[in-house]
């Protein structure tokens, strides 16, 4: 009886909090993060992104499912304060411009875009993997 009135307790306090971050979702999407995905397969780079807007939140997700080691770099991490997960190694910096990625694993970057534009990545030991991430919108964040 006891340990019912506590699970319930709990579960409306659950939906209370799922409640809260849906209000702040539809609030403001500054509260949320804006996602690329770059998939790394056969030496090339696969992306796929939601509208990226200006000053929000971004996270790229970097995939290597290839047997080689490469490297995604981009001069968009430039002027942003950036935090790099790759191979349980954490870095922070305003000057990041990359990061190596070995086989089978990822890299994880969580900056914000400070100007709009068309930034390019590319693998700085294969120069001919080349991609681009577009600043679609240019919306208020
Ligand atoms: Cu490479």
């Amino acid at each position: 009886m006891r340990l019912k009135y506590i699970t319930s307790r709990m579960l409306i306090g659950l939906l209370v909090v799922i409640g809260i971050w849906g209000i702040g979702l539809s609030l403001g999407h500054s509260q949320s993060e804006q996602y690329v995905d770059v998939l790394i397969k056969d030496f090339e780079f696969r992306s796929t992104q939601m509208p990226l807007q200006l000053n929000a939140q971004t996270v790229i997700n970097v995939v290597n499912k290839d047997e080689v080691r490469h490297d995604f770099g981009s001069s968009i991490f430039y002027n942003s304060n950036t935090r790099v997960e790759s191979g349980g190694v954490i870095a922070y910096g305003n000057d990041v411009g990359g990061a190596f990625i070995e086989p089978g694993h990822k890299a994880t970057f969580h900056f914000v875009i400070r100007e709009s534009g068309r930034y390019h990545f590319q693998c700085s030991i294969h120069p001919d993997m080349k991609g681009e991430i577009l600043l679609i919108s240019a919306g208020t964040a």
